[in-house]
């Protein structure tokens, strides 16, 4: 998917989560828009605004069709004047009821939302927002023990300097309140990051365990410019990873190498963000087939393919 696919203003369309849902596949995706890329590099503007939109497919692959206008819009009024916009959404379902994972960007802080969505896509309702800085949850399908499990990217910038942000663990009665919390993977436990990891899609339920992707971030400064931006040398690549079918706190293993990393040239050399690889949906057909759908360069919507068998060899 591609910025000119969109039947409303696009700059961007990136960072999507997608689900199986009541006969479609309902993709929920992130749009920034406001600006082109001559405008960017040579009057430096800023993106006007952010918007999370719905589209909807038979197959999860193409034909997908947009509904007219998006969910969510950082122009719309709100009644909060803390908020300035929502981003990166990921979807998940939990008995039949569709929930938002939502980054969220306030005036005092990042924080992470949790919503429900109407039956009709059309509304959501805030559950539960965290405190800052805090980015890039994702809900379990379903509750384990008892309670709703989230994994959450915290951002300690006095305790763990140089960006070093790791993947945590909280647990829930409600979807409201959350704590229990604990650290599931450090970013040194990943051998090719020297920068953050967080989660991404919701995990996928298998026989051996909850399969789970995770962002993962390396700089190195001798890459120089890559992208529309003047100064962007990191790259983003998918991590995956197995954790334990009754307590997902616990790490059964870590593939040590990246599962996608950017190699495309929609992936490579164009776009505003080159180099960067961000999955929001992960889903589990019956065939055993994996669909892996990720934001390129943070420009377009892509869509990865794995056997499930294949994946879970490589977590030995
Ligand atoms: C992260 C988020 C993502 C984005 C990524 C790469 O910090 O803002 O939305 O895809 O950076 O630019």
């Amino acid at each position: 998917m591609t910025p000119n696919d969109l039947p409303y203003p696009c700059s961007l369309v990136f960072n999507a989560g997608v689900v199986k849902h009541r006969g479609e596949y309902v993709m929920i995706f992130r749009n920034d828009y406001g600006t082109d890329q001559a405008q960017y590099e040579t009057e430096n503007k800023k993106f006007t605004g952010t918007s999370i939109g719905v589209a909807r497919s038979k197959n999860g692959i193409d034909g997908w069709v947009f509904d007219p206008k998006p969910l969510i819009d950082s122009s719309d009024p709100s009644d909060d004047p803390e908020l300035r916009r929502h981003y990166d959404p990921r979807v998940i379902k939990i008995e039949d009821r569709l929930y938002l994972c939502l980054a969220t960007d306030t005036r005092h802080g990042l924080c992470g939302t949790i919503a429900a969505l109407s039956d009709d896509l059309t509304s959501y309702r805030v559950i539960s927002r965290s405190v800052p800085d805090n980015r890039n949850m994702v809900l379990f399908p379903e509750k384990i023990g008892g309670e709703f499990i989230r994994l959450e990217r915290p951002m300690p910038v006095y305790s763990r300097h140089n960006e070093r942000f790791d993947i945590w663990l909280s647990r829930s009665p409600d979807l409201i309140y959350w704590g229990r919390s604990e650290l599931l993977l450090g970013t040194e436990r990943v051998p090719w990051v020297n920068d953050k990891i967080g989660p991404t899609a919701s995990p996928i339920k298998t026989e051996r365990g909850w399969l789970t992707l995770f962002h993962a971030v390396d700089r190195d400064d001798a890459r120089g410019k890559n992208g529309w931006e003047p100064t962007w040398k990191k790259r983003y690549t998918a991590g995956l990873m197995l954790l334990d079918l009754n307590d997902p706190s616990k790490v059964l293993a870590v593939y040590d190498k990246p599962l996608i990393a950017p190699e495309l040239p929609a992936e490579t050399d164009e776009g505003f963000r080159q180099n960067v690889i961000f999955p929001c949906g992960m889903l589990l057909e019956e065939s055993g087939e994996v669909k892996i759908y990720y934001g390129a360069s943070d420009t377009c919507v892509c869509l990865a393919t794995a056997e499930l068998d294949d994946l879970l060899n490589l977590l030995k």
